[in-house]
């Protein structure tokens, strides 16, 4: 007899189909097929909606043509694309077929790129729409997606299939964070983590079917995944804002109405532009319901004004790191009362506890007393991609019994409880600096500077120069108007010398017309620090 070629891996390990993120994000497909599971403008301009059905069809056009190409389970796909309904029907074809998919953005740095592909070794390299990426190694398959469907310019090079179909183990993605040796660290995720974290979350009830959610970070950001996840694991709809839109508070708006969007997920940073000059528009947004923010802390002021504008919105802080796609999500509360000088993250999601960590490693209990969060979770990642050594400096053994085997999430942030147990995030244990010997938390220093009435947003850093003492950098951007006129060099200096002792007082102090963001749109330090004449 000869020997029979394996049948396609789809599920063939898998107790239940939707131990598989395409099964779970698809599920609807079963139950509501005509309920809409995306909505996202056209190149035509109109918006198009694609129900739970059609958007089956078309992850199984993908799987079908991916398929073909012979590749094994684990086999790497670079999908380089924005967040659209092509992009999620590819990444849940790839999910389908065990093929991981590490998602990046069509602005990615063509550098930031290379060393992406050269660490991952991708099978193949996808991406949205016309033209190639140029410069990839031609071990590297390549082809497009869009509205023609699949199209495969180099084939992948493929050896035989080893493994006869996905198991809930298997790695589902791969995200490239920045790491801080300045090599990308890829954060392996496992189907069995995804849908572990997205069922302990879909128990918070943060998305309810009929829930439009916009999404707005990009796809290179497990925030745009954690969205998507949210919205179609209950059968919810998630709508991708484009882009160009974040940038123009106006039509961010109006696309926002358009597509009769419920909640917006983003970071803080989508909103800053919206309440400096949309203020009035925003306020008319009667039909938004909710707020998800995550990534960073939200400015207070920012956040007062916020909801003040929107009274009506339910602001929820999302807290955790891409290692297990987030770890809390805590509704803040309406209207922020205004003692309040620190928002909470709550406790962990259902299935995950946060505990605290001294710096002699005993736990902490007392409220008030910060430790480091250790994370333990069924939704932990798997490991930093080809990193062993970071991998066991995060992936830690349980210092509650380090006997018994169990691997918790060493997080590197620092928070403390309140008297009911919840949890303080105040900042990551690698920004506690020492100035002058003294232990200094920058974030203590921000908060203090956003109280002044003529501080809009403040980003502190430690400015540490060849051969020279470090020296505390603050940057701010003034608010429009008397009030931000009010804010000079030594007026901010004597108003943080109120209740900063004299080593925190920032030494420098820039003032910036906006803060420069990161890719993924959380405040980037380094690029203010480089832009200090010198
Ligand atoms: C994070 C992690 C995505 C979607 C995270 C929904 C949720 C959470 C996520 C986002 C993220 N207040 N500081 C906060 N995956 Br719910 O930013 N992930 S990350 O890996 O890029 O960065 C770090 O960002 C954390 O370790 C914290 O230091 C910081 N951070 N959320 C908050 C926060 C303050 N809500």
């Amino acid at each position: 007899m000869t020997p029979q070629p394996p049948q396609s891996p789809r599920f063939a390990c898998a107790t239940d189909e939707n131990d598989n993120l395409r099964g779970y994000l698809l599920a609807a497909a079963a139950t509501t097929p005509h309920a809409p599971a995306l909505v996202e403008r056209t190149a035509e301009a109109g918006l198009r909606t694609w129900s739970y059905a059609e958007l089956e069809r078309l992850v199984d056009d993908y799987v079908g043509a991916l398929d073909e190409l012979g590749l094994d389970v684990g086999d790497r796909v670079v999908v380089q694309s924005n967040h659209c309904s092509a992009a999620v029907a590819v990444l849940l074809a790839c999910a389908t077929l065990g093929l991981p998919f590490i998602p990046v953005s069509p602005d990615m740095p063509g550098e930031r790129l290379a060393l992406i592909v050269d660490s991952a070794r991708p099978a193949l390299f996808l991406q949205y729409g016309e033209g190639m990426r140029d410069g990839l190694p031609a071990t590297v398959g390549t082809g497009r997606f869009g509205d023609a469907g699949l199209i495969v310019e180099r084939a992948p090079r493929t050896g035989p299939r080893v493994r006869a179909g996905v198991t809930p183990t298997d790695p589902v993605y791969i995200i490239f964070t920045s790491g801080t040796t300045g090599r990308p660290k890829g954060v392996v995720m496992t189907h069995r983590g995804v849908l572990a974290f997205l069922r302990g979350v879909r128990r918070l009830g943060f998305v309810a079917p009929g829930d439009r959610v916009a999404t707005t970070s990009p796809l290179q950001f497990d925030f745009s995944l954690v969205d998507t996840g949210m919205a179609l694991g209950c059968g919810a709809t998630i709508v991708p804002v484009p882009r160009e839109e974040l940038g123009w508070p106006r039509r961010f708006l109006e696309f926002l109405a358009e597509a009769e969007v419920s909640q917006v997920h983003g970071v803080p940073s989508i909103w800053r532009p919206v309440l400096r000059t949309a203020a009035a528009d925003l306020a008319r947004m009667r039909s938004l319901r909710r707020i998800v923010f995550s990534g960073e802390d939200f400015p207070l002021p920012e956040l007062r004004r916020l909801s003040e504008l929107l009274p009506q919105v339910q602001v929820v802080n999302g807290y955790g790191a891409t290692e297990s796609m987030a770890a809390s999500l805590t509704a803040v509360p309406n209207p922020v009362p205004g003692t309040l000088d620190r928002l909470s993250i709550g406790r962990a999601h259902p299935g995950a506890e946060m505990t605290l960590i001294d710096d002699a490693g005993l736990p902490v209990t007392e409220p008030g007393v910060t430790g480091q969060i250790y994370l333990r979770s069924p939704a932990l990642f798997s490991g930093y991609w080809n990193d062993p050594a970071a991998t066991a400096a995060a992936l830690v053994p349980d210092p509650f019994a380090p006997a018994s085997g169990q691997i918790v999430f060493r997080t590197g942030d620092l928070a403390y409880r309140g008297p009911e147990g919840e949890l303080y995030f105040c900042g990551r244990a690698d920004s506690q600096v020492q100035v002058r010997g003294n232990r200094v938390e920058l974030g203590e220093i921000e908060r203090r500077l956003q109280q002044h009435e003529g501080v809009a947003s403040a980003v502190v850093t430690l400015d540490e120069q060849a051969g020279a003492e470090p020296v505390l950098s603050a940057f701010l951007v003034r608010k429009d108007g008397a009030a931000g006129e009010s804010a000079t060099a030594a007026g901010l200096r004597s108003f943080c010398a109120e209740s900063l002792p004299s080593y925190m007082l920032p030494q420098s102090i820039h003032f910036v017309d906006e803060i420069p963001l990161t890719g993924n749109g959380k405040a980037d330090r380094r690029a203010l620090l480089a832009g200090i004449p010198r």
